[in-house]
């Protein structure tokens, strides 16, 4: 080891030989810190429900040493990291050596309020950059990342020497996942830029080792897409083996030796090391010699000296990357290192016991009870040292996230003009009107669609504000006049990203585009539309995005057996419970154009609130005649979910409560219904998503204590009798209004669809799936004769 200078007060330049010391060093308090804590939380803390409190030790261990290469090192204050899910712990252990972690929130790992399990961003209190959890997402969701800089920088919102690397640290079992290839692709249309992953190849996934076929096939995969692949295969200590006499037999095993068997072996260690090398290539001229030059224990270090281990061909690697091609580091390593645990296939939620987690405090020279200490067992000047250097690190230095200045919006959004209208074309339209003024909103908005531009309307805004690309794109079909209603000519000032189809990456971009203003300090308002069926497709990574709290307008359209030329492929049935379900989106159906411009004028207030979130629509093209207003008092109703269209009078005893595309058939069925049911009300619900959550959170209030009015919808059902019948009716799960009986304890009867669609006309589909008028009278009728 080199003599390392002492700390001094002002900071030292170390030479790569003491860096690559300090490193080592601290790669070992990295695994010894992650392990610790799992440890704490799963074998000394006290246990109150018998349930396995879990951790990877082992997903921990393999990435050490590239954490520490990358975070103390390479990493500058402008790059963004997604970590592996799995080693979460590694990334608190890092924040902790830079004062950023209490100790107290490492030891309640696990715990409520202490360091969560995969890293999150709302949840933790160290600054996570992206949160992972769900494989493959925390990757793509990178190179998303990397366009909204890309973007930013054009629109004249980033200096392009601000730009950071859009980093992913990912295990090699990601590279199964299928939205990462999809990513690929779409990131070779967009020229990706800035973005590195880097895959801790240790072969070894949840189950077991992976499959040997797929060496140097994903070289070829991302390579045909552009990306530039760095392979780490070798450490320093395996590359000097390779160069003595024997050596190269040596280099032609490793090269051939399967991935289970280069597991176990590491599993059982030096002696098996050397008996299997013997029995394969112990004749060859020179191994004999070169095996015989290590004792037991040095033969397993060499052959576990892979390149993801080894600091100094880590550091080589990072420094070679110095350019803006997208990268994909492999680097070779091993599930466990520097375990017990190492290259056991069952490791993945493997655990040391107690005699083996004190067996590697001892090695470290950490005393019992110091097991905390960051530099515990280290000698004082050696413990400052570390301590100045980490200091002194780049990533230090990086900026916490503020808040991005909030746009700036119009008190109104101007209801689009038309006695017929659907919602799909007024959100089209207002979309319209807004690129063509001079909105400071209008400038910031980003629209995407997987390949679904035209069909869901967005094309007005398209035409007037331009897609975007970094290098111009001409429209041909334009240049050599041949008509047509799209102009599609792309340029870097350009609003609208297209996205090929695949929804997965539709649902990454919004994500990306939504944190635009934590990430990079300038806010977007990114408006995404997708077929509402197709919603399901990109669920996790919707999911996703709102875990992290993105903020996105999210429209799904065209929806429901409504889309009846479609057929059951198209029509989405289910969408209402995902909004309702789905934490951190706040859902509408609206049934009317004014009602759409409504709500997109308080999305673009809520998705820039403290406390705000995203939004979704779900939209229709059917076209329905509108409703005369007499001002604006339902506005306010419609907002909080509900109003009525039809106020009921007296204590009346039903009502009819709609949403969304159904609404003609429910104002038909009033009409007939009104003349036999004196004070018969009609409900608009436009959200039975904030209509459920503000309900539940009413309860909830009671329970704690906090006082808090009646909820809305308890405030408008107050208005029927006691004895009241409920219809409730919506194209799409019924489940999604049925709940409404259960506020008062009024009786209910639902329609919607909850059987897949087929084609036909309106007429034929609503009279099959009962959501025409005769059936809601029907089942009013049903209703007040069980009444009797
Ligand atoms: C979408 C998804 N499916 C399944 C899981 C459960 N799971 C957690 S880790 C893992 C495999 C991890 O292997 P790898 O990525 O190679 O990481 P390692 O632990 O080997 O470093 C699986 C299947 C998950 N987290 N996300
Ligand atoms: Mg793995």
């Amino acid at each position: 080891m080199p003599a390392l200078p002492l700390a001094a007060d002002t900071p030292v330049q170390h030479s790569r030989a003491e860096t690559v010391e300090l490193l080592t060093q601290i790669e070992q308090r990295l695994r010894w810190l992650s392990s610790w804590m799992i440890h704490n939380a799963n074998t000394l803390r006290e246990k109150r429900d018998g349930l396995k409190v879990g951790g990877h030790q082992a997903s921990c261990a393999s990435m050490t040493a590239i954490m520490a290469a990358l975070y103390f090192h390479a990493l500058r204050p402008q790059d963004k990291v997604a970590v592996k899910p799995h080693a979460g712990p590694v990334l608190h252990a890092i924040h902790y050596l830079l004062d950023e972690q209490s100790r107290e929130k490492m030891e309640r790992f696990r715990g409520l309020g202490g360091v969560q399990s995969y890293p999150s961003r709302t949840k933790d209190s160290i600054p996570v950059d992206f949160s992972t959890g769900s494989v493959g997402l925390g990757v793509a969701v990178t190179a998303f990342s990397s366009l909204v800089q890309d973007y930013l920088i054009a629109h004249g919102q980033m200096r392009e020497e601000q730009s950071g690397r859009m980093i992913a640290l990912m295990g090699d079992a990601e590279l199964d996942e299928g939205n990462i290839y999809e990513c690929l692709i779409e990131g070779y249309k967009h020229d990706l830029r800035n973005c590195w992953w880097v895959v801790d190849y240790n072969r070894q996934s949840l189950d077991a080792t992976t499959a040997d076929r797929m060496f140097r096939r994903f070289d070829d995969i991302f390579e045909t897409c552009g990306w530039r692949v760095v392979t780490l295969k070798h450490g320093k200590l395996q590359r000097a083996a390779f160069k003595r006499p024997g050596g190269k037999a040596l280099e032609d095993w490793i090269e051939t030796c399967p991935n289970a068997d280069f597991a176990a072996l590491t599993y059982l260690g030096g002696a098996a090391w050397r008996e299997r090398l013997m029995h394969d290539i112990g004749k060859k001229r020179g191994v004999a010699d070169l095996l015989g030059s290590f004792d037991d224990a040095d033969l397993a270090r060499l052959m576990t000296n892979l390149g993801g281990h080894c600091i100094e061909t880590l550091l080589d690697a990072f420094d070679s990357m110095d350019d803006e091609r997208p990268t994909l580091l492999i680097a070779y390593t091993v599930k466990g290192y520097g375990l017990p645990l190492a290259g056991h296939k069952d490791n993945h939620s493997g655990m040391m016991n107690t005699g083996q987690i004190e067996s590697l405090r001892d090695d470290l020279a950490i005393a019992p009870g110091e097991e905390w200490g960051k530099w515990s067992g280290l000698g004082d000047n050696l413990a400052a040292t570390l301590q100045a250097f980490v200091d002194i690190s780049p990533i230090a230095r990086k900026q916490a996230e503020h808040a991005a200045p909030a746009i700036p919006l119009p008190d109104r959004l101007p209801v689009p003009e038309g006695a017929e209208q659907s919602t799909q074309a007024a959100f089209g339209k207002v979309l319209h009107d807004l690129a063509k003024s001079s909105e400071p909103l209008a400038d910031r908005l980003v629209t995407t669609a997987p390949d679904v531009t035209q069909t869901t309307n967005l094309g007005a805004f398209v035409n007037q504000r331009g897609l975007f690309r970094r290098q111009e794109l001409a429209d041909v079909f334009q240049r050599v006049k041949i008509p047509s209603a799209q102009k599609w000519s792309a340029h870097h000032a350009g609003q609208h990203i297209e996205l090929g189809i695949a929804e997965n990456n539709f649902f990454l971009a919004l994500a990306a585009l939504g944190l635009a203003a934590p990430h990079f300090g300038t806010r977007l308002m990114p408006v995404g539309t997708v077929y509402d069926p197709f919603i399901a497709r990109g669920l996790d990574a919707l999911n996703y995005g709102c875990y992290q709290d993105s903020r996105f307008l999210l429209v799904g359209t065209p929806s429901g057996i409504t889309l009846a030329g479609e057929g059951g492929a198209h029509q989405s049935i289910n969408t209402p419970l995902i909004g309702m379900g789905q934490p951190g989106l706040e859902s509408f159906e609206p049934a009317f154009a004014d009602e759409v411009a409504l709500m997109m004028g308080w999305a673009f207030r809520h998705m820039q609130a403290d406390g705000g979130s995203s939004v979704y629509l779900r939209l229709t093209t059917r076209v329905i005649e509108q409703v005369a207003r007499e001002g604006n008092a339902w506005e306010d109703d419609a907002i909080a979910g509900a109003y009525w269209l039809r106020e009921p009078s007296g204590t009346a005893d039903a009502a009819i409560a709609f949403c969304g595309a159904v609404a003609p058939e429910a104002m038909a069925a009033w009409e007939a219904l009104s003349d036999e049911i004196p004070g018969l009300g009609l409900l608009a619900v436009t959200s039975p998503d904030r209509l459920h959550r503000d309900w539940s959170a009413q309860r909830a209030a009671r329970w704690t204590g906090k006082t808090q009015g009646p909820s809305h919808i308890e405030r408008l059902l107050g208005a029927l009798g006691p004895d009241a019948g409920l219809v409730t009716v919506l194209d799409g799960s019924p489940s999604a209004l049925s709940w409404l009986g259960g506020v008062h304890g009024h009786r209910v009867s639902p329609l919607g669809t909850d059987r897949f669609g087929q084609t036909g006309d309106l007429p034929d589909l609503y009279r099959t799936y009962r959501l025409d008028s005769e059936a809601i009278i029907d089942a009013m009728a049903d209703l007040l004769l069980q009444r009797g």
